[in-house]
């Protein structure tokens, strides 16, 4: 029987150093992109974590859930890269040839990474520093027949070889970086009018730090199944209708945007926030209306239903007559889709949950039966429309001189739009009208609200939204899982 040692500190300790540069390396040349040796075995961490789970970390944990399973990946791939480069270790001792021992490590770790990644290229970054630190590990271990010099030389080689792949990876990828400016994206000019003229119907409030009507691209919030963007160059890109359809059709970049071109105010929101939540956004997308698209190919399945997909492997399923509404964006407030928003496509839907708006959209699959989307199969129901919501987020409340104090905050309800906000300052029992910004034209867009008072003593603020069917927002309580959080926002003020 083949006995295998357990491996001593030393070995350890180098397995350890290469596996932690092997992943290092992949990053160096990668950063934080699906081409990273760790982002795949995260998504399968991701996606083997059971419905319940995940529900439980989003509405307990937030966004620092994250860092649980991205350690986790990070961990196991350090390991990996650790097992092989210790393999290599014992071939040098049992061949007492360092360098062979270095090759299998490198190779070794080479294959591991062009398997997670498919990058042939992009994995000699994780595969040369594995290498390099199995090499000075098996000349230390190694004994006579190298002596003084010879070893010198060969740690010399090693050590300027692996300095010049590093610079020379390092410099490729600050390269691809460019300057990180945005391009243009078909139509920018004429958004970025738009973008101005929202400016300038927003609300006249004194807080410095709340978003007006537009929110600015850095500060639109993002939800993602997984943890780095997939690269999706716009010459590459294509959307294709498949499944039950009269004719198969795809559709490339430029035959997109030579579409007929809008600029559309659109606010987005997680069914996964709490009532008072962030995620809820507004930005001036620029793009063409999805229905002629789909008109042309003749849609024939049984539901009456389409599944969207993206490139990040992200899917969800909702009815034809809500997609038809829809439109394909490749501008976000003047510039092309950043790639966190969906770069170079994105579908944006009308009044629904933030979840339909599939980003990177690469398909979209007439049905004849319905299938769950990626968060319906995790149990929740976020493919409807949104639930109504006024905001009173932190720095909505404005100390203003002479002891008054402003509330101002956004609401939203989709397409039956913002008729009314009301604030209470006595936890409810009395009610005034909240200043609004004017109605807009466009379908589904949040409004403002702001309202000044004077408070002498703790005050509980209590604000409520009707939406444009006369319906007041729901005062019970509930949680976000699995049909969107519901409840009036609540903060306390002091005098
Ligand atoms: N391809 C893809 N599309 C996606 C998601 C995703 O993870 N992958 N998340 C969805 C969810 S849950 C929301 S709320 C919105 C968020 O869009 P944003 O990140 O641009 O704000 O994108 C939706 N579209
Ligand atoms: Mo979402």
């Amino acid at each position: 029987m083949l006995e295998i040692a357990w491996p001593d500190t030393r070995e350890a300790a180098l397995a350890a150093v290469a596996g932690i540069a092997g992943v290092s390396g992949s990053y160096l040349v990668a950063g934080p992109s699906p081409s990273f040796v760790v982002t795949p075995v995260d998504r399968l961490i991701v996606d083997l974590t059971p419905g319940p789970i995940v529900t439980f970390m989003i509405e307990n944990v937030g966004d620092q859930g994250h860092i649980l399973h991205v350690g986790m990946a990070l961990a196991a791939l350090v390991g990996l890269f650790g097992l092989v480069s210790l393999g290599g270790l014992r071939a040098a001792d049992r061949l007492d040839r360092p360098l062979v021992g270095a090759l299998a490590a490198g190779l070794g770790s080479w294959l591991l990474a062009v398997g997670m990644t498919g990058q042939p290229g992009l994995a000699l970054g994780a595969s040369v520093p594995a290498a390099v630190v199995t090499a000075i590990g098996g000349l230390r271990a190694s004994a006579d027949p190298i002596d003084g010099t010879r070893r010198r030389t060969i740690v010399g080689a090693i050590a300027a070889g692996a300095g010049i792949a590093g610079v020379s990876l390092l410099g490729r990828r600050l390269a691809d970086d460019g300057d990180g400016a945005p391009p243009d994206a078909p139509g920018s000019a004429a958004a970025t009018q738009r973008v101005e003229a929202l400016g300038a119907k927003s609300l006249p409030i004194e807080s410095e730090d709340l978003t007006g009507l537009v929110s600015p691209i850095g500060g639109f919030y993002n939800v993602d199944i997984a943890q780095f963007d997939p690269e999706v160059a716009a010459d590459e890109w294509s959307l294709t209708f498949t499944g039950e359809v009269g004719s198969e059709r795809t559709v490339t970049y430029d035959e997109l945007t030579d579409r007929p071109t809008e600029h559309r105010a659109i606010t987005l929101r997680c069914v996964g926030e709490p009532i008072n939540g962030r995620k809820l956004d507004t930005a001036v997308w620029t793009g063409t209306p999805i229905r002629p698209l789909l008109d042309a190919v003749d849609p024939e399945g049984e539901c009456n239903c389409a599944m969207l997909r993206g490139e990040d492997g992200y899917y969800v399923q909702f009815p034809i007559d809500v997609l038809a509404a829809g439109f394909l964006a490749w501008g976000m407030n003047g510039t092309a889709l950043p790639s966190s928003h969906g770069h170079p496509v994105r579908v944006l839907i009308p009044g629904h949950w933030g979840e339909t708006n599939v980003k990177w959209l690469t398909e979209i699959e007439l049905l004849n039966v319905e299938e769950d989307g990626y968060w319906e199969e995790r149990g929740w129901e976020g493919t409807g429309p949104v639930n109504t919501v006024a905001k009173l987020w932190d720095e909505g409340v404005t100390e203003l001189e002479g002891g008054r104090v402003e509330l101002a905050g956004h609401a939203y309800a989709g397409t039956r739009g913002i008729e009314r906000v009301e604030v209470s300052v006595d936890g409810g029992d009395s009610w005034t009208d909240a200043t609004l910004s004017e109605p807009l034209a466009d379908a589904d867009v949040w409004r403002q609200w702001a309202h000044t008072f004077a408070p002498d003593v703790t005050h509980e603020v209590v604000v409520r939204a009707t939406d444009g069917e006369g319906n007041r927002q729901p005062r019970e309580e509930s949680d976000p899982s699995p049909t969107g959080a519901s409840g009036w926002v609540t903060q306390t003020v002091d005098g």
